[in-house]
């Protein structure tokens, strides 16, 4: 049985699906050894969101830009109702706040997880603020990242670091409004070198679980030692309830936050088949970039990953789930993978352009973005761009 889908029920999940930039991406970042400066990237918070929003106009699909407390800092708490009224002013919205407990000399030995009180309640303030900011902003999704952890044996007391970490989760998720959510991040390694605190899925799961349902695990593909199977956590994660979100990046190491999709395509386009079969486009999960371009030049590179995002996902909905189905039935193990892999070999960039054009857009963003001439614009704009993020 063919059971294709139709191709108007394709161009409708395409034309909702929304990636969200993250406001880091658009400022000079890069790697610990060298960040390689561009001319014309933003200064302030209004300036990352007026080129997010060439990313929004060209590629129609990443209508809210995450913001890193305190790499996009207002002052007030007016100050980030007026960022929100500047985002909505350019067709967009603020999305997640991101958290960073991890730049202030005080964390060397840890932020919520810390042995001393007085470093563990400063990161709970911290905390408390981005909720503050969540208030004043609109955004739904409060993402924590924790840089804690161990170098060596011994350092600290590695169960007792996991009650310190529940203790201040908890304090947050009771300060969280209705329509607010906790997105827990976990990351294998990096900074520290012999344990996270919360180094993968199942630790952010755990304490997602005794949380409450709004707690929720975020994935960043980046984040896992290599040849880990990221779309068996998708699946398992959608199937729990508890799959928050992406932060989408491509990696052939460690956390090298390239463009998402660059990498490894097909891995990419295995994560959105899950988040397709477990209904994860209309689960209020999030996909989020996270990323940094320290070689290539930002907003194109941008462009280019929500692009690679949706043909990952154009893909996906382009698997033929009846003969698949029946493949797996019958046991039919080649059947079944040709099955994948000839949704994975169509060539989808017609459709996106077709689903553009329909949106009344240029079917081709890279190089609509590159008439624009808004490279130049800022270039000759801007002087003296601020480094945000990573290398900051
Ligand atoms: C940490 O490596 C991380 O992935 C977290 O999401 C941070 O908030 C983000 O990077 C900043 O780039
Ligand atoms: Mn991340
Ligand atoms: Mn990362």
């Amino acid at each position: 049985m063919t059971t294709r889908p139709d191709i108007s029920t394709v161009k409708a999940a395409l034309r909702t699906q929304a990636i969200e930039t993250p406001s880091w991406a658009y400022g000079n970042s890069g790697t610990r050894f060298k960040v390689f400066a561009q001319p014309g990237v933003p200064r302030t918070p209004r300036e990352k969101l007026d080129d997010a929003a060439r990313v929004h106009q060209h590629t129609g699909a990443a209508p809210t830009v995450a913001l890193h407390i305190p790499w996009d800092k207002c002052g007030s708490s007016g100050g980030y109702t007026e960022l929100a009224t500047y985002a909505e002013e350019r067709g967009l919205r603020l999305g997640a706040i991101n958290s960073n407990v991890f730049q202030d000399d005080d964390y060397k030995l840890g932020s919520v997880c810390n042995p001393d009180p007085a470093v563990r309640r400063k990161a709970l303030d911290h905390l408390l603020e981005c909720v503050d900011i969540m208030d004043a902003t609109g955004s739904r999704d409060l993402k924590l990242w924790f840089s804690d952890g161990t170098n060596y044996p011994g350092q600290d007391d590695i169960r007792a670091r996991q009650d310190r970490l529940g203790e201040a989760l908890a304090t947050v998720y009771e300060r969280l409004g209705d329509h607010q959510r906790m997105l827990i991040e976990y990351k294998l390694f990096e900074p520290a070198f012999y344990t996270m605190d919360v180094p993968d899925w199942g630790t952010a799961y755990a304490h997602c679980l005794k949380l409450g349902e709004k707690a929720q695990v975020v994935v960043d593909t980046g984040h896992h030692a290599p040849g880990t199977n990221i779309e068996f956590i998708v699946s398992l994660l959608l199937r729990e309830g508890k799959l928050g979100g992406f932060d989408f990046n491509s990696r052939f190491y460690a956390d090298d936050d390239l463009m998402a999709g660059a990498a490894d395509p097909f891995q990419l386009f295995r994560i959105m088949y899950e988040v397709v079969r477990g209904g994860g486009l209309d689960s209020g999960a999030a996909f989020m970039l996270d990323q940094c371009h320290n070689v290539e030049a930002k907003i194109p590179a941008i462009i280019r990953s929500v692009m690679n995002v949706q043909e990952a996902t154009a893909k996906a909905l382009l698997v033929d789930a009846g003969a698949l189905g029946e493949a797996q039935a019958a046991g039919d193990v080649l059947a079944a993978n040709a099955v994948l892999m000839d949704a994975y070999s169509t060539d989808v960039r017609p459709l996106l352009a077709e689903v553009r054009e329909e949106a009344g857009i240029d079917p081709d963003p890279m190089a609509a973005y590159r008439r624009s001439g808004w490279a130049q614009k800022i270039v000759d704009e801007r002087v003296g761009g601020t480094q945000s993020g990573w290398g900051a």
